[in-house]
Formats: structure tokens, sequence, C-alpha cells
């Protein structure tokens, strides 16, 4: 590993130097402002020192650590996140259903929609309850094995049916930050978000990232802010955090990227949670894609669950071969659904979630 300090007179300026001194993929490790010159450290100049590293290609993979014990999130958090409280009620949910579905029921089995279900990667488990009661004879209800389906679909909308967007107040800023797995999309979906409301309504909109972590990621986002016409602020402490979003307070809306962070590296995500400690008012939207396993997106939920995520994204419908894991979540944790995107596109592909058209498209043969 390489690793370099630069000191400029202004962040813009170190961060210039460390792209021509390492490229593009160096990582920041230290941040510091001192004063140069002047009579002990009065009146002297301002200056910025950025310590970063390039990992030389012939390193060996950094190995990650081993899991360690789940961080519960503070104890007094409001009821719509995602608590203490409801990550232990999911779990005892979990246990009773793997009870239940080992009781006898050859039924299950031989149900079509049963297997339509395993097939579209919904766990076992669930399964199993969700066609529970149904009836079996389609000719008991007219003969239509269509209407047992529809039943099916209303039975799981139900689970998908608290959906609430980005609601702006009526008065006063809004700040909505996005957390989540690496690569997910937490970048391309703020910049939806930037032009939605910026462009397509007219609201005074800012941008801040926390994404300081790879020099190519702040300028991602500096490009759709320059693209979409809105002001961006970069940020490598709460403090700056704290002081960013007072500056943005005439905004109507600020939208806060953070640099996607691996759910197990435990550090990153307490570093996280510091930052978004600075306003207890910041929404949080967990972002995670359709894409992942559902063993590791519950993982996932799991762990991001210190920093207290309101609402779920998904991201990448158009990617994945079943919703699966969308649904297995949602109904584990009975959360509040935001959007969903379903590509690349920037601004279009991205909707409110509509609870009936998933649990038809989950249902999908
Ligand atoms: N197919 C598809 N690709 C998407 C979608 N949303 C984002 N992407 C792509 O996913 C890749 C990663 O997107 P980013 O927005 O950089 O993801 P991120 O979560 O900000 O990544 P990090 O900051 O590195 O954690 C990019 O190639 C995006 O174009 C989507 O809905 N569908
Ligand atoms: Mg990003």
């Amino acid at each position: 590993m390489k690793v370099k300090v630069f000191t400029a007179t202004n962040m813009q300026e170190a961060m210039a130097q460390v792209k021509n001194g390492l490229g593009r993929d160096a990582v920041i490790l230290h941040t510091r402002r001192f004063r140069k010159g002047g009579f002990l450290g009065f009146f002297g100049k301002e200056m910025v020192e950025v310590m970063a590293a390039l990992d030389s290609p012939a390193a060996p993979p950094i190995s990650e650590k081993k899991p360690q014990q789940v961080i519960l999130p503070r104890p007094n958090e409001e009821d719509n996140k995602v608590t203490a409280l409801q990550l232990e009620f999911a779990s005892m949910r979990r246990l009773m259903e793997q009870v239940l579905a080992k009781l006898p029921r050859q039924e299950n089995q031989k149900s079509p929609l049963y297997e339509l279900l395993i097939k579209n990667d919904i766990d076992p488990d669930i399964a199993a309850n969700l066609i529970q009661g149904l009836p079996e004879d389609s000719a008991f209800i007219g003969g239509d094995p269509a209407t047992v389906r529809k039943l099916l679909a209303e039975r799981m909308t139900n689970y998908l049916q608290r959906v609430e967007g980005i609601v702006l107040p009526e008065t006063g800023c809004k700040v909505v930050s996005f957390i989540g797995p690496t690569g997910v999309g937490k970048t391309t979906t703020i910049a939806k978000f930037a032009a939605h409301f910026a462009i397509t309504h007219g609201h005074k909109v800012a941008l801040v990232t926390a994404d300081t972590y790879r020099i190519s990621a702040v300028e991602q986002l500096k490009t759709y802010a320059d693209i979409i016409g809105v002001p961006i602020e970069i940020v490598y402490s709460p403090d700056e955090m704290k002081a960013a979003l007072y500056r943005h307070r005439d905004k109507r809306l600020v939208l806060v990227d953070t640099a996607g962070r691996s759910p197990r590296n435990q550090f990153q995500l307490a570093e996280l949670q510091a930052l978004l400690a600075v306003d207890p008012y910041i929404e949080t939207h967990l972002v995670l894609s359709a894409t992942t396993k559902y063993t590791d997106a519950l993982e996932a939920v799991n762990r991001f669950a210190v920093c207290s995520p309101q609402k779920f994204l998904f991201t990448k419908l158009d990617e994945a071969s079943n919703l699966g894991t969308l649904f297995n979540l949602l109904y584990q944790f009975p959360t509040t659904l935001s959007y969903v995107t379903t590509g690349q596109n920037v601004p279009d592909d991205i909707e409110l979630a509509n609870p009936g058209k998933l649990a038809n498209l989950i249902l999908e043969d």
C-alpha cells in the first residue's frame, strides 16, 4: 500500500492533489485542518492535510473479520424504526414459523401455489404460512384457480401495505439520508430524487455527501449536482455534517449520501451512526438491492439497525430474477417501504412502491 500526505489551502485543492498523486481509486485515511505560520497558532493561514493511500495491485486481499455480536439500536427509538423490539419480534416470528412448518402438512408440498412461491425464492416457512387456509379445492370457489391465486396475492399485498415516499413538510427543511451495503445504488437513487424534486417540482434541494472514502465517489455525486444544478457539500465528520445541514436549512430537501458499508464492519457502522446522530429528524432509508440473497439482506438489516432506518428502499428490480428477498424481508420486518428502482437511468427509473403490483410480480410464473 502506498501512503502519502498532501497539504493545501482548501479541501478541493487537497483532493485534486490526491487524485493527481494517487489516482481516482485512492482511499482517504485521515483529514485535519491546521494553521500554518502566525503566532502560537493564531493569525496563521488555515491549511488542510489529507492522508491518502492506494492499494498496490499485488497486495493480498484484506480479509473481513468474522461477524461479531449484533449491535442493537438505542432503546428509546421511535416506533416506526427498525428497533430492537422489531428485531426480537421478527426472530420470534421466525422461530414460530419454523415450528409450524415442521407440523405435518403434506398438502403444502403438492400445492402449485406453494411451489410457485418457492420458485420465486419465498422462504419455505413463510410460503407455508401464506398458503395456509387457502381453499385447496378450486371447485369450492367456483372452479377457478385464478381466484385462489388472487386470494393469495391479496394476502401478500397486506404485508407490503406500509408505503410512504419522501413527504416534504408544509414548511421547513426535510433531510433524508441513504445508507446501505456497497454498490446497491444509493448515489444513483439520490441523483434521481434530486432531479425529481429540483427540476420536476422546482423545489430548493441540496446534496450532502459523507462518502469521502473514495475520490471517485465524491466526483460521481458532484457530477450529478452540476448537471441538475443543485449545491453539494462534502463532509468529513459529524461536526461538518451538522454545519452543512445548518447552512442549508433554507432548502426544502437535503439528500445525504453515505459511503457503502459492509454490514460486517462494526467500526464503519458506528461511524455512520455517529454521523446521522447529529440531527434526530433525519429520515433514513436503508437501500437494499432486490438481487441480494435473502440471508445476506437479512444480515444487512440486522447490522444497519444500529442506524435506526425508518424505511426500506429496494433497487435493481430490473435485474432481479424474482422479488423473494423483498417480500421475505417485509414479511419479517413490518417496516415502511418507500421506493423501488428499476434501472440505471436518471431520473426515470424510480417509482413509489405499489403493494398490489409488487405482490403480482412476486407471484409471476
Ligand atoms: N440495473 C440497475 N442498476 C442500478 C440501479 N440503481 C443503480 N444501479 C447501478 O448500480 C451501480 C452502483 O450504483 P451506485 O449508485 O454507485 O451505488 P452506491 O450504493 O452509491 O455504491 P457505493 O457508494 O460504492 O456504496 C451503478 O452502475 C448504477 O448505475 C437499478 O435500479 N437498476
Ligand atoms: Mg455511492
